[in-house]
């Protein structure tokens, strides 16, 4: 099997993943974005499928505004026993970090009502015995591991602190496997920037002492040449032949010095096991080509889709209004996609910024509207927008779309979008009563409109296209020919300069009261 790091590109971090028969699921963190935490499955482990999301309503998760700052949806854990999927994750919406799992018989969803943990801190799992007790590890002042009661979420007992790693900073995102008779516990250590690391420790006894492997940190890229860094959090799992696998998370720098934006992407790491010990990847590091002796599942042609029955709305942004089939509705990662936005769901490759309010967007089968309310694209708040994860470094976006109404500051566009801070778009707006495009982008503090070009229509066709070095814009009057708008620098739209914990995002939006009908949208991996 050959294949290459990572197996989901742009914004995927903190992996887990669960296999059941030959089906693989994975999860990944989302923070303010929403739906919360997507489901992928794959039966390759390397073509993944999102089947659809855990949190997707109000009543599961309330996002808590506060971005550039890091809070949201936090590193969750998937799980499978006995029928039922369990997904186990934090709300960090201060002044509390809400721990909940959520479960569903199918992963495609829908998932249950929240069940809330008596527990704070971050990076919750779940762990099943084979004497039926149910154990929760976490981090607060370390990493802790608690019964718990499944059906109503209950501690059983004290938290146990059962590891606090070799010694580096931060002590996180546990897990706990029990393997040969053996309790190992996984965690992160060293931050999740370029020190990041995995480590692992075991016990006889669940509540430890826990003993640390000889060759820890079992999985690192630190202080290597190799273009993958801050490999960690990672999550293992075998395949149905019985081989070892991790998924971990990583980041591939632009350029040195390491500055990247496509946020933590998913990485799948073989493992071995000597003397009681995992062996991860080329001794603990991760390369982007992998060329491993295995055999994935264990039978071929297996069939991508899980649920003929899920997701009835065969109702897809992809196709050309012709019936589409399940299969089509399904977006495998990673893939070009063009959405004609002519039906009123989304294509579930799009997100919004916390949960939707009101009407702000309205996907109808003659596009989607949407409808700005009073605040700008750099103001913390819900605003008329979706958005989809930049997902290669090399990729154009186009879209077509109108600015049916407007107000002085009103503005509709493309934007290639970090955080509220840190932003660059292309945007239709009205100046002096003249449709105009323009140029703007923000780096912090920093805000400037750089172009303005009038323009004799109110629809126009903007493109986006991103390399390593820059984010350029152009548009089309006719849809065919393209005038140069501006670019921006890459390296400004990085976690480094101004981000947290997520990657960027292309995000099509309509602020301070314009309302903007969207046509087409095409992303294309260059
Ligand atoms: C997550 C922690 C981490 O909770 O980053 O890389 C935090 N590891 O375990 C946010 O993703």
């Amino acid at each position: 099997m050959q294949y290459t790091n990572p197996i989901l590109s742009g914004f995927h971090p903190d992996p887990s993943m669960c296999r059941v028969g030959d089906d693989f699921y994975l999860v990944t963190s989302t923070f303010e974005y929403f739906p919360g935490l997507p489901v992928y499955h794959s039966t390759d482990l390397v073509t993944w499928e999102q089947i659809g999301h855990v949190l997707t309503r109000d009543s599961q998760v309330k996002l808590p505004k506060g971005a550039p700052n890091c809070l949201g949806i936090y590193a969750p854990t998937i799980r499978y026993h006995e029928g039922v999927y369990y997904c186990v994750v934090t709300n960090v919406a201060p002044p509390e970090n809400i721990n909940f799992f959520v479960t569903a018989t199918d992963p495609a969803g829908e998932w249950s009502e929240p069940i809330r943990l008596p527990f704070g801190g971050i990076d919750p799992s779940l762990f099943f015995d084979d004497d039926g007790r149910v154990y929760y590890t976490g981090t607060d002042s370390g990493v802790f591991i608690c019964e718990i009661n499944i059906e109503t979420g209950e501690a059983i007992g004290e938290k146990n602190y059962a590891w606090y790693g070799t010694g580096a900073n931060n002590p996180e995102g546990p897990h706990l496997y029990k393997i040969n008779g053996y309790y190992y516990l996984l965690i992160a250590e060293g931050g999740t920037e370029l020190g990041h690391m995995s480590t692992i420790a075991r016990s006889k006894n669940v509540f430890g002492p826990y003993e640390a492997c000889p060759h820890n940190p079992i999985l690192t890229n630190r202080g290597t040449e190799l273009p993958i860094k801050a490999i960690g959090h990672a999550d293992l799992f075998t395949d149905a032949n019985d081989n070892w696998w991790a998924v971990c998370l990583g980041i591939r720098p632009l350029s040195y010095p390491f500055r990247h934006n496509m946020g933590r992407e998913t990485m799948l790491v073989p493992v071995e096991w000597e003397n009681g010990w995992p062996v991860c990847g080329n001794n603990s590091r991760v390369e982007e080509k992998i060329s491993v002796d295995r055999v994935v599942a264990s039978q071929t042609n297996s069939d991508m889709i899980i649920n003929e029955d899920v997701n009835n709305s065969a109702d897809n942004g992809t196709s050309d209004g012709a019936a589409v089939s399940v299969k089509q509705w399904h977006y495998i990662a990673g893939s070009d996609v063009t959405d004609k936005f002519n039906t009123t769901t989304l294509h579930p490759s799009w997100n919004y910024i916390y949960n939707p309010t009101g009407n702000l967007v309205e996907p109808t089968k003659d596009g989607v509207l949407l409808h700005g309310n009073e605040y700008a694209l750099n103001e913390d708040e819900s605003k008329a927008l979706i958005c989809r994860r930049q997902e290669h470094f090399d990729f154009s976006a186009t879209v077509k779309l109108s600015l049916q109404n407007c107000t002085d500051d009103g503005e509709t566009g493309i934007s290639i979008y970090m955080n509220p801070r840190h932003h660059y778009e292309a945007a239709l707006t009205f100046i002096d009563g003249m449709c105009s495009i323009i140029l703007k982008r923000q780096i912090g503090s920093l805000k400037a409109v750089e172009k303005i070009i009038p323009c004799a229509d109110n629809t126009v066709t903007l493109r986006l296209e991103g390399s390593k070095e820059s984010y350029r814009f152009s548009y089309s009057v006719n849809g065919e020919d393209f005038e140069l708008i501006g670019e921006g620098e890459a390296h400004y739209l990085t976690t480094e300069v101004g981000g947290c914990f997520t990657g960027n995002y292309i995000a099509l939006y309509a602020a301070k009261f314009a309302e903007a009908r969207v046509e087409t949208f095409e992303y294309k991996k260059k």
